[in-house]
């Protein structure tokens, strides 16, 4: 795509959060930014940590690979390399990774004189994956407790961690988090539908705009929510999606060690029955 032609007038300095000009360049199309410099270096750092933990293991078979947090008996201490020192060095340069990420979104955002709403997005993103990885294992008391880097291994961790509840989906939070996920792809689906709708249609046709999405919401439900609306209400379920998910394993370890349908109990305790 050829240049927009408000790129001038943004491709400017400043706008930076830290380094006055320091990076504050683009490199083709990307923006640098000093968060750029500092995602490109946790990646480089993490791949090739990642690589050589995979190197010390019995496979390359890319589905078996699993680089493990350390075992439960070495706490929140630092373990050697080859026993989970290297999924934490990992998991520090994953963090750093995804917070520069983050951080560079703003920088753009700021430059634009847009709204924060996409990097705060991704910060939720990000608030699930500490969670899983920092917050809990440190609340429990050991690393071991935190999901290890493989593609089929981390799945093992997810059906082992939602056996060890007996029965996860019985976690009200867990609930929560999947009805959101849910409703997301649900509103999602009506509305690129009905923009596809409107404002794609066969070659020859009339483009038809929000008065056409409107109507037909209002004969097929009575209600538009409208062309700002239904942004926010993406964003208020994507949102919720992932920090009700942040909260439902949260929850498990921490604050509920038991089976999550022995939770209900105080519904069955309730005195009128
Ligand atoms: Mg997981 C599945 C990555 C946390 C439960 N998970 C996947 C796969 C992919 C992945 C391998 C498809 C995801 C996807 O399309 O997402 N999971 C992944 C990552 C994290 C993670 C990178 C992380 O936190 C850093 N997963 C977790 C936590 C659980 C979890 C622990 C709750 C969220 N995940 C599950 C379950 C499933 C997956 C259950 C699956 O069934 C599915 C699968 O098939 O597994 C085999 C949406 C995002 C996009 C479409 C954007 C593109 C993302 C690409 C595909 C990610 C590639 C990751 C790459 C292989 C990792 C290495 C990075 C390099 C070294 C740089
Ligand atoms: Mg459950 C969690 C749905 C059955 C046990 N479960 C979740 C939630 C979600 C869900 C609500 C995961 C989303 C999430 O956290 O995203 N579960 C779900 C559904 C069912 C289900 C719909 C179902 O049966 C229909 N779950 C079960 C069964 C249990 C069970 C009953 C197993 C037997 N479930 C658990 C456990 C967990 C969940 C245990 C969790 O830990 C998990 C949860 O809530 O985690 C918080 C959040 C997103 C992330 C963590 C990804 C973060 C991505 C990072 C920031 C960026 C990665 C970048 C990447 C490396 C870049 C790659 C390179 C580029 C591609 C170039
Ligand atoms: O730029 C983006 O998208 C294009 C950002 C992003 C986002 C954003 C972005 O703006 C937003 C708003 C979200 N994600 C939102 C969400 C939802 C929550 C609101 C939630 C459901 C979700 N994202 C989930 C996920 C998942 C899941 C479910 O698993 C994945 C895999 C992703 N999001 C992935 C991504 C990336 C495509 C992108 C993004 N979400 C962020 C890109 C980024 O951070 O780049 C910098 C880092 C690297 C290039 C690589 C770092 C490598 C590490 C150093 C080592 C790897 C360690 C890792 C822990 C190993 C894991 C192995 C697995 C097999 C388990």
């Amino acid at each position: 795509m050829s240049m927009l032609n408000y790129e001038p007038k943004y491709r400017v300095r400043g706008g930076t959060l830290v380094g006055g000009d320091l990076f504050d360049f683009w490199a083709g199309p990307f923006y640098v930014g000093f968060f750029g410099v500092t995602t490109i270096f946790f990646t480089l750092i993490g791949v090739s940590l990642i690589l050589w933990a995979a190197s010390l293991g019995p496979t390359w078979n890319v589905w078996r690979i699993s680089i493990a947090p350390p075992d439960l008996k070495y706490g929140l201490a630092l373990a050697p390399l080859r026993e989970g020192g290297l999924w934490q060095l990992i998991t520090v340069c994953a963090v750093g990774a995804f917070v520069s990420w983050d951080l560079r979104m703003i920088e753009i955002a700021r430059k634009l004189g847009m709204g924060l709403h996409t990097p705060i997005a991704f910060a939720c993103a990000i608030t699930a994956y500490v969670t899983l990885e920092v917050i809990r294992p440190v609340l429990m008391g050991a690393w071991g407790n935190a999901f290890p880097y493989g593609i089929i291994s981390h799945l093992d961790w997810v059906s082992n961690i939602g056996y060890q509840y007996l029965q996860f989906h019985y976690n009200p939070a867990h609930m929560i988090a999947v009805t959101f996920f849910f409703t997301t792809t649900f509103i999602l689906a009506m509305h690129g539908g009905v923009i596809l709708s409107s404002l794609n249609p066969p070659a020859g046709e009339e483009v038809k705009e929000g008065a056409h999405e409107d109507a037909f919401f209002r004969d097929l439900i009575a209600y538009s929510i409208g062309p700002l609306g239904i942004h926010r209400l993406g964003w208020f379920c994507a949102m919720n999606a992932g920090l009700w998910s942040a909260l439902c394993i949260l929850l498990s370890g921490p604050f509920w060690t038991r089976g999550w349908p022995e939770w209900w109990s105080w519904w069955l305790n309730l005195p009128f029955w």
